[in-house]
């Protein structure tokens, strides 16, 4: 009987406790419910419904339905009204889950997950704002800018590439932060919410700072409450996180979807050494992630991106890796090239071998998205196969394939000395003897073949740091008549890898910077794409280098 009776008062208890919590909650996106006109609905009932903007979307993960900011400048507007709400704020509390990938850079300024502010300039009229940081794990709050903020702040960024649960209560002057439940900073905090009144600009994801980064990340059950959680009610709110980090591990294998805004194409990565192919009417861009603190090649992934029209891309799971290769070692993912031969995709890589030279690989998959598997179990080339130009290590790098009309594949590859060989049908194993290519004027490394016409051109980086300059022949055996430059040294990167493709009718010229801000340079490269324009007598313009990039191709 006493039992009974403990349990009826336990559940009595929690409803009232879950009644009061509703009672106080002002403000709650669940991500999933939006109105017929398609805006985000505030479940709170208070109509504080609010508007995707830029590339943000809603998405699920299994049974849970979050916002997806995207990697550049997706965020939520959450609509003046929400300035009502801002301003009777005194105790309360701001609670949602939010998760940061591993290759976004917290680095900078910026990375807000909530701000309430006057202005979207708050450097130059100082008009107030309040926020909640993930670059710093922080609340503060300031009448007019950053030199006046109160602040409760762990004082680094959040944990990458995990779900989190980040609570803010401020009870009083009390101001609290806790992570999965866990007070993490505390501090006195006497400007109140009313201070910086009715605000405007009332955002998820966004800065009020305009020169600071988006967020770029993904966000989960956002609510504001006009009291402050005690730590059973954030305890038992914030109880999904292991349940979203399960149904991240399937999410994390989808296509991720990004919208090209200029150059350097992709922002949310470094990436080098382009490779391009078109198969079925899609676009493929292979290259190699760089990482690190860009003092020299730091480079553990292959990356696969595809596009239809050159301005939604997808990012697809890592498709290939150098430890994929038994006999290789080390971050040595070089560039490389992918091909399609009788439905299966054959991947060339420059990667490190065991012997501590470089060495080419090939991988093979039946879809050019991967997953690719090492095709031989050995590598293709080897230092010792190359030793009557160069006694270099690092001269068996930078494979290009080429197929050619009558159906014989060729290797090409090289740097200091350019090299070739024909490839069997199998594309795994040489047909003959390695050859040299003796005119190739201040040839450095990364051919590349393409044929317009009767034109077989191989393109190359030459000098160092690097330009791309090009030749072309009648026949893919040579002999090749030198052309001059194609291409200037690339923004900030002594090498400037291409790759040359036609899409749709239209050719073009991908590539690599060191454009990507701040810390972009010859170790953290990043790929640009820009137009290539054949002349009638079988030359090519200049490429000009554009921040603009390419405009869609609309079918
Ligand atoms: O990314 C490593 C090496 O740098 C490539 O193999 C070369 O082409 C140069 O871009």
């Amino acid at each position: 009987m006493k039992k009974r009776v403990f349990i009826v008062s336990m559940a009595m208890l929690m409803f009232f406790q879950l009644t009061s919590q509703n009672r106080n909650l002002k403000l709650h996106y669940d991500f999933k419910s939006v109105t017929p006109s398609g805006e985000i609905l505030d479940m709170s009932g208070n109509g504080f419904n609010a508007e995707l903007k830029n590339e943000a979307f809603l998405d699920h993960m299994g049974d849970y339905h979050i916002l997806n900011l995207g990697f550049h400048n997706g965020y939520l507007d959450m609509g003046e009204k929400t300035g009502e709400l801002v301003n009777s704020l005194k105790d309360f509390s701001v609670a949602t889950y939010v998760y940061v990938d591993e290759g976004v850079s917290l680095s900078l300024h910026g990375s807000f997950i909530l701000t309430f502010s006057n202005s979207t300039d708050i450097r130059s009229d100082g008009n107030g704002c309040m926020f909640l940081s993930a670059r710093d794990q922080a609340y503060a709050i300031t009448k007019t800018d950053n030199r006046a903020e109160q602040a409760v702040r762990v004082g680094e960024p959040v944990q990458q590439g995990a779900w989190m649960h980040i609570v803010y209560t401020q009870e009083g002057n009390q101001g609290n932060l806790f992570i999965d439940g866990k007070m993490v900073a505390s501090n006195t905090v006497d400007i109140f919410p009313s201070a910086i009144g009715k605000t405007k600009f009332n955002f998820i994801g966004r800065s009020p700072y305009k020169e600071d980064n988006y967020l770029r990340g993904l966000l989960a059950d956002f609510r504001i409450y006009d009291k402050a959680l005690t730590a059973r009610e954030i305890n038992r709110l914030g109880r999904e996180t292991s349940g979203l980090a399960e149904a991240h591990v399937e999410y994390a294998q989808r296509p991720i979807r990004l919208i090209a805004n200029g150059n350097p194409l992709f922002s949310h990565k470094y990436t080098a050494d382009p490779a391009a192919l078109v198969h079925d009417d899609v676009f493929y861009i292979y290259a190699g992630q760089d990482v690190g603190d860009g003092r020299g090649y730091n480079m553990p992934n292959w990356v696969v991106f595809s596009s239809e029209d050159l301005e939604t891309w997808y990012e697809h799971p890592i498709p290939l890796r150098p430890s994929d290769f038994s006999w290789a070692r080390g971050n040595y993912a070089w560039a490389a090239q992918v091909i399609e031969r009788d439905g299966k995709f054959y991947w060339y890589v420059s990667t490190q071998h065991y012997t501590g030279a470089r060495a080419i690989g090939v991988a093979v998959s039946d879809s050019p998205t991967g997953p690719f598997v090492d095709a031989i179990g050995s590598a293709l080339i080897t230092n010792d196969m190359t030793t009557h130009c160069t006694n270099i290590t690092w001269d068996d790098i930078d494979p290009t394939v080429w197929i050619d009309d009558d159906g014989q594949a060729y290797l090409f590859w090289g740097n200091t000395c350019c090299y070739y060989v024909k490839l069997k049908d199998n594309m795994i194993e040489m047909d003959g003897d390695i050859m040299t290519i003796e005119d190739l004027p201040h040839f450095t490394e990364a051919p590349w073949i393409h044929k317009k016409n009767d034109w077989y051109y191989l393109s190359y980086a030459a000098w160092f740091p690097e330009k791309t300059a090009y030749a072309r022949s009648k026949s893919i055996n040579g002999p090749w008549e030198y052309m001059g430059i194609l291409n200037e040294v690339a923004g900030n990167s002594n090498t400037n890898h291409q790759a040359i493709v036609e899409f749709k009718g239209q050719w073009y010229f991908v590539y690599h910077n060191g454009a990507l801000p701040t810390q972009g340079g010859s170790y953290l490269r990043s790929v640009c794409i820009d137009y290539l324009h054949h002349n009638e007598d079988g030359s090519i313009q200049r490429v000009i280098m554009t921040t603009e990039g390419v405009n869609p191709v609309r079918d």
